[in-house]
């Protein structure tokens, strides 16, 4: 596969595509990566690569004839056609489907901006494809360039030779890896779970299995639709696969759960309960009444109750947003009334922030069984 690289800095490309794997499929023509300088191509006393805005406004835009010039140049240099994939932060957000698509191709033709952009016309008559790394601003198209050239070169045969496939790798089958470990299996008091050692082969695929579900479900949520039909109903019923609810380790949780609270109450005044010391003593006078959730080591919801011996109150649930709409609220709630009531707790209270923000909270406990009593009040009864 041949990859032409269209740059006003071809001296970036020197380092990154001359190590490991790229430079060895390189060396055994795998893939041809050459790098074109634009401004080769211009013409005119002082060789402008760049102009003006028409119409005004910050910056300098790449001229379309240097453009134009530099890709008729490289297109003559190979009779593969090839396709034009013009790197700009408007472009389509590069994925694992887009890299596989494109190394389908036995030749890009790579365009990187450098100034406010390049001339429209130029993408409109001779650009076939706009891709984006992500999210972020960075100073050119140079780097990305260079990161698609290093995920589509993985994908042509023979690059990765005999031990690794594309087609094993994590997003793949659109999951995270497991965690990995080596020698020595004691180092500093930190031990490698013991099923790893056990040499139990099923018992071992089970456990990556589940690692990789749990993870994924902590960390990239938006990644499970990839979950095998049983994991799925898992999923629905508990929540979040590898969830477990618990009490608050206290103070190993408290991070964490501050944090929780504050992206969910925002600026509302906790009163004084999200100072330490406090907390404390709200978790000494409520045993078991502190409770929270944990997905792969990380807590992802917290719930906390009093009981005075009439009424029980509960505080501050909170879910991290990308763990929302999967039961977890909705567990805690149920394990926390069962605790109240083992108490002998049978009227519950509860607040929610005044303003149309609370208006979620509100319906979660209207469908809960909880009654208004006022703008921010609810009540619910527990059964005797
Ligand atoms: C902040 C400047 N922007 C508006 C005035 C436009 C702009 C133009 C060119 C912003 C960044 C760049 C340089 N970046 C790329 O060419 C680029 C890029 C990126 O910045 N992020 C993610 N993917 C890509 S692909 C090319």
């Amino acid at each position: 596969m041949r990859f032409d690289v269209l740059t006003l800095f071809p001296d970036a490309f020197a380092g990154p595509l001359d190590v490991s794997i790229i430079k060895r499929a390189r060396q055994d023509n795998l893939i041809d990566v050459q790098v074109h300088d634009i401004r080769d191509h211009a013409t005119g006393r002082h060789r402008p690569v760049d102009d003006y805005p028409f119409g005004g406004g910050q910056g300098m835009v790449m001229r379309v004839d240097v453009l134009d010039a530099a890709l008729h140049h490289v297109r003559s240099l190979d009779e593969a056609a090839g396709i034009v994939v013009y790197l700009t932060p408007q472009g389509q957000r590069l994925d694992d489907a887009i890299v596989r698509e494109l190394a389908t191709h036995p030749r890009l033709i790579l365009v990187c901006g450098r100034y406010e952009g390049v001339d429209e016309r130029f993408i409109e008559h001779r650009v076939d494809r706009q891709v984006s790394i992500g999210d972020y601003i960075l100073t050119g198209g140079e780097l990305p360039a260079m990161v698609l050239i290093d995920a589509v070169a993985r994908h042509v045969p023979d690059v990765l030779g005999d031990e690794a496939s594309p087609e094993d790798e994590s997003f793949a089958d659109g999951l995270l890896e497991h965690a990995q470990y080596t020698r020595p299996a004691e180092y500093n008091g930190w031990d490698v779970p013991d099923v790893l050692l056990g040499g139990d082969h099923a018992s071992i695929e089970r456990w990556r299995r589940e690692q990789r579900v749990a993870r994924t479900a902590a960390r990239r949520p938006d990644l499970l639709p990839a979950l095998r039909d049983g994991e799925k109903a898992a999923l629905q019923k508990i929540g979040v696969p590898g969830a477990r609810l618990r009490g608050v380790d206290y103070p190993a949780d408290l991070p964490a759960v501050l944090a929780l609270w504050r992206a969910e109450l925002g600026s509302v005044d906790l009163g004084r309960s999200d100072a330490p010391a406090e907390l404390a003593k709200l978790i000494e006078r409520n045993p078991g009444l502190f409770l929270v959730v944990e997905v792969a080591h990380e807590v992802v919801a917290a719930v906390m109750a009093g009981f005075d011996g009439r009424r029980g109150y509960v505080y501050h649930l909170a879910v991290a947003p990308q763990h929302r709409r999967k039961g977890i609220a909705r567990a805690l709630m149920a394990e926390l009334e069962h605790r109240l009531r083992a108490r002998g707790c049978l009227r519950l209270n509860l607040f929610v922030r005044a303003g149309p923000e609370s208006a979620a909270a509100s319906a979660f406990y209207e469908a809960h069984g909880w009654t208004r009593i006022d703008a921010q009040g609810f009540a619910k009864a527990l059964d005797r």
